[in-house]
């Protein structure tokens, strides 16, 4: 069986040193991962990539001969690709046991406006038979702006749906607000709890907006989406416990064994108050 951790989340959220964290961390239990490199903008790798995007086709050139810019490059790059997903099973190879992560570039686009990841996902799945979890990671600081929060939480929500595939969302940079924030008030984040939230946007936006937001929060709420894993990847024990849920999600090694995530300890959160 194949695995394929699929890594979105918007522009600078942590994505590339989210993929880093899992591979050190899977390479230190013995566990062999691959890096898929699929931002055709991307320049530094700590881990080069087994597979890359830019061997099938670089942004620069796109740029340079279509006179697009940087994500009308993009997307021409990623509509290339998808017309070329023979060069993508060619890399994928013949693998019978291979567990790679994808590291996607931040567009939002990629996922809501033009359904190019959502395809790219489903050819990994149905084609090659790879069992995919997609993560997405929002940043920690979206807990300083509520209204900003549930942005990101609409747009997890997003991608959640429009991926088809497990989904698993992280709260990205906890080193950052870590004694910043209580473990209560960064529960409420963890697990959205949408109605006391729902007061504070209101104080916060003109009350013709109020009937929208609470149109949201009710979303939000009936269709209890959406919750995150909070992320510190200088913590081993969270990166452990981010792992251990994608592994579970995708029913990862023994086939006949059920797995269950870790718990999450205190260590993965923010210090108590
Ligand atoms: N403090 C802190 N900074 C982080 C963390 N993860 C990433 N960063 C920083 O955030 C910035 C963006 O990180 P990347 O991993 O490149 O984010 P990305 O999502 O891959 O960015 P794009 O590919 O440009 O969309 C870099 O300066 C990182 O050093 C984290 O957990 N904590
Ligand atoms: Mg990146």
């Amino acid at each position: 069986m194949r695995y394929a951790i699929l890594v979105t989340g918007p522009a600078g959220s942590g994505k590339s040193t989210f993929c880093n964290s899992i591979i050190t961390h899977a390479q230190s239990l013995g566990r062999n991962i691959h890096l898929f490199n699929l931002d055709p903008a991307a320049d530094k790798f700590e881990y080069p990539p087994t597979i890359d995007i830019r061997d099938l086709i670089s942004l620069e050139d796109v740029m340079e001969e279509m006179e697009f810019g940087p994500n009308g490059g993009l997307i021409y790059c990623f509509e290339y690709l998808l017309n070329n997903l023979d060069w993508l099973e060619e890399e994928l190879g013949s693998y019978e046991d291979e567990y790679l992560i994808i590291d996607c570039p931040g567009q939002i686009e990629l996922y809501t406006h033009i359904p190019l990841l959502p395809r790219l996902a489903s050819f990994l799945q149905q084609r090659c038979d790879i069992r995919v979890c997609a993560t997405y990671l929002l940043e920690s600081q979206f807990m300083e702006d509520k209204a900003k929060f549930f942005a990101g939480v609409m747009s997890a929500m997003s991608c959640m749906v429009s991926l088809e595939c497990p989904h698993i969302n992280v709260l990205s940079k906890m080193d950052l607000v870590r004694g910043r924030k209580g473990k209560n008030e960064v529960g409420r984040y963890l697990d959205p709890d949408p109605t006391l939230l729902q007061n504070e946007i209101n104080r916060s936006t003109n009350p013709k907006f109020h009937a929208l937001n609470e149109a949201i929060v009710g979303l939000i709420e009936d269709h209890n989406l959406v919750s995150f894993l909070p992320l510190d990847p200088s913590n081993d024990s969270s990166i452990a416990t981010v792992l251990s849920h994608i592994d579970s999600a995708m029913q990862y090694g023994e086939a006949e064994e059920v797995k269950m995530p870790n718990d999450m300890d205190d260590g993965d959160f923010g210090d108590e108050e």
